[in-house]
């Protein structure tokens, strides 16, 4: 399964990087691709993921969803 979402803030690979390490310590989360241009992380889950966890997670890592 597959879950894409908008993040807002991000502008080099390290930011690239703190997203994917961020989402990927969610559970049920297989896989995460991160989109610089189009600022989009592609989330794969083999399990339901937690959406409200997603928002948290890019947030902690200092970005917003959007
Ligand atoms: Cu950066």
């Amino acid at each position: 399964m597959n879950y894409s979402v908008r993040i807002k803030g991000m502008s080099c690979q390290h930011c690239v990087m703190a997203v994917k390490k961020a989402l990927s310590s969610l559970d049920g989360v297989t896989g995460v691709e991160v989109n610089l241009d189009k600022g989009e992380a592609l989330i794969n889950h083999d399990a339901p993921i937690d959406l409200e966890e997603v928002r948290k997670q890019i947030e902690k890592s200092g970005f917003e969803v959007g």
